[in-house]
């Protein structure tokens, strides 16, 4: 059992306490000790004494006694006890972020609500403004609430959807009277979550296109089935959505299907001033209504004197005015990366020998790696203690002696402590060629503290880089409050550069952050986190965040040869 279960479970007492009415002071107790629980670097596990419990603030003794129980039992008879006498449909309301205890209790007591289902009707029927210290805006702020959860739930991660659809159109293409196939929508641009699947296909036999399609075996439900459009639900209950137009219109709708929405209506309001019609079967001339193009997407870019925009760039945030000016930035791609940085190898918690690593490295033209297995106080990962990483440095120190076109260097993953301090000594952390250091717990500090803990680890002399700086999980774990911007100046000033996490979860920095990062001239290093050697080839997702973010090769660090690398490390220095 987690920390993060535990807390959940204290978390959830204190809800339950609230909405039987029990003493505030109480209920506030709970809350207090979830929240420590949750800041913890090190994790509760069956060797924590009631002692060390009761001496982490916010834990007081009683609360102490009953985590000893849920650990060693992995049950809590307080916690059971309770539960029967609430109906679990409250807690499930309390899944809405705008809904707490009381509110839970209110819609169960006085309109027999039981489920979130349940709740989204009364309000769209407008019954909960009625409701005592209900209004109507505080319904609007439920409705609202419960689209964050949804929206929380029904998007997937990029990676699980890519796959499919990049198999679908292998198959796609293969047929003969399919002309081209392309993923479009938020596919194309490789957004971080993915609402639907969309494709593209061009054929002058439309409804055979549409046969072939719907019979695929990854199809599970055909929703709809036309000429023009497929839509289909694949095993894994993923919608998709084809489309089907003639050769002559492809480069038009897969500009307008490629979207985003917003990138395209502005896109077409440039065009209308310059007597244009953009849509999405061609490009016309307002007056005369003539056909300019539209069989190319280049077409489109050609005919508004515009450079053609890189889908990972379409989402009207200012890249249509770049282009206009001729100054859209070199973007960086995947075969710019010639190393990762950020990788965990069975020394800790990895599954791959540091040379199988390697081997996969070299298979995908890669000239060095960096092992950065996680540091001592990690105990939960197999944090490495100095023993064990001299150990390991003759493992790797024996590689590198056999190879001489491939790098390995030795690294950590440090931990940033809730204070803002490493695992290690000066004297162990010189050993190192490269160093990561990441926040792992205390997560519920304020901003300032979070900030200033990333802070002081920039400021040592022997932390090359920032991993996974925000710190969030993509639809599990919100990011930790962290001022950005103020990191983003003292790594350029430090000299740090800031990991984008590619591990298809964390995507951390993100492209915005990114965004600002190349503003303002800080570095960033784009790595896995890979656990798993084959995990490495997630860069691919990396690199396109860093599209999205419109970082060039110059603003990433691993994409210089290992000497340059080495050079501005600060280890080195
Ligand atoms: P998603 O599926 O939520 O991850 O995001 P998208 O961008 O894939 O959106 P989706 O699937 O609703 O629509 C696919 C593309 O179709 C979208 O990127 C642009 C285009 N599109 C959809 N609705 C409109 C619209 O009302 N106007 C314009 N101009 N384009 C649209
Ligand atoms: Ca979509
Ligand atoms: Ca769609
Ligand atoms: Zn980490």
């Amino acid at each position: 059992m987690g920390n993060e279960k535990i807390a959940e479970v204290i978390q959830n007492i204190g809800d339950l306490l609230e909405i039987l009415g029990e003493n505030p002071f109480r209920v506030r107790a709970y809350h207090r000790a979830a929240n420590s629980i949750r800041g913890l670097t090190q994790d509760i596990d069956k060797t924590t004494t009631k002692k060390e419990l009761d001496a982490i603030p916010g834990i007081g003794s009683g609360i102490a006694d009953r985590i000893m129980e849920l650990v060693r039992t992995g049950q809590m008879e307080y916690y059971e006890d309770l539960k029967e006498r609430v109906p679990p449909s409250l807690l499930e309301l309390m899944r809405v972020p705008t809904v707490g205890p009381k509110k839970a209790k209110q819609f169960y007591d006085e309109l027999k609500i039981t489920s979130v289902d349940q709740l989204y009707e009364a309000a769209s029927k407008k019954l909960l403004r009625i409701l005592p210290r209900m209004s109507e805006k505080a319904e609007q702020n439920i409705l609202d609430g419960i689209s964050q959860l949804r929206r929380y739930h029904e998007r997937i991660l990029l990676y699980e959807a890519y796959p499919i659809a990049e198999r679908m159109i292998l198959r796609l293409v293969k047929e003969s009277y399919i002309k081209q196939a392309d993923m479009a929508g938020s596919l194309r641009r490789m957004k971080e979550t993915i609402g639907d699947i969309d494709l593209l296909v061009s054929s002058n036999q439309p409804s055979r296109a549409a046969d072939f399609f719907c019979s695929l075996p990854e199809v599970d439900k055909v929703l709809a089935k036309g000429p023009t459009k497929c839509s289909v639900v694949v095993k894994t209950g993923l919608q998709i959505d084809l489309r089907i137009v003639a050769p002559k219109e492809y480069g038009s709708a897969l500009q307008y299907f490629t979207g985003s929405k917003e990138h395209s209506i502005h896109l077409r309001d440039i065009a209308k001033k310059r007597g244009l019609k953009i849509n999405e079967y061609g490009i016309f001339n307002v007056k005369t209504d003539k056909k300019l193009g539209g069989e190319r997407e280049e077409d489109i870019s050609e005919l508004l004197e515009m450079q053609m925009i890189p889908p990972t760039m379409r989402e009207n945030k200012g890249e249509i005015e770049v282009a206009i000016e001729h100054r859209l930035p070199d973007l960086i791609e995947l075969k710019d990366i010639k190393g990762d940085l950020h990788l965990h190898s069975n020394w800790s918690d990895g599954l791959s020998k540091i040379k199988d690593i390697v081997e996969f490295a070299r298979s995908i033209r890669y000239s060095y790696v960096g092992i950065c297995d996680h540091a001592e106080r990690l105990k939960v990962a197999g944090g490495l203690t100095p023993r064990e990483l001299a150990r390991r440095k003759k493992e790797i120190d024996k590689l590198n002696d056999r190879l001489d076109d491939f790098v390995v260097l030795s690294g950590i993953e440090l931990n940033i402590d809730s204070k803002g301090e490493v695992d290690y000594s000066d004297e162990v952390l010189e050993e190192f060629d490269i160093v990561v250091a990441s926040i792992h717990g205390g997560f519920s500090q304020s901003k300032e503290q979070i900030t200033n803990r990333t802070l002081s680890a920039m400021n040592n002399k022997h932390i090359d880089i920032i991993g996974h700086p925000t710190g969030r999980i993509i639809g599990k774990r919100p990011p930790y409050e962290i001022d950005i911007e103020r990191v983003l100046n003292e790594a350029k000033n430090t000299g740090t550069f800031l990991e984008l996490n590619s591990f298809p979860d964390r995507l951390d920095l993100k492209d915005d952050h990114l965004r600002m990062a190349k503003e303002i001239g800080a570095k960033i290093a784009i790595s896995t986190d890979a656990h798993i050697a084959s995990q490495m080839i997630f860069i691919n997702y990396g690199v396109a965040t860093a599209q999205r973010g419109w970082l060039s090769r110059n603003d990433v660090v691993n994409t210089r040869s290992v000497d340059e690398l080495l050079k501005c490390l600060k280890s080195v220095v």
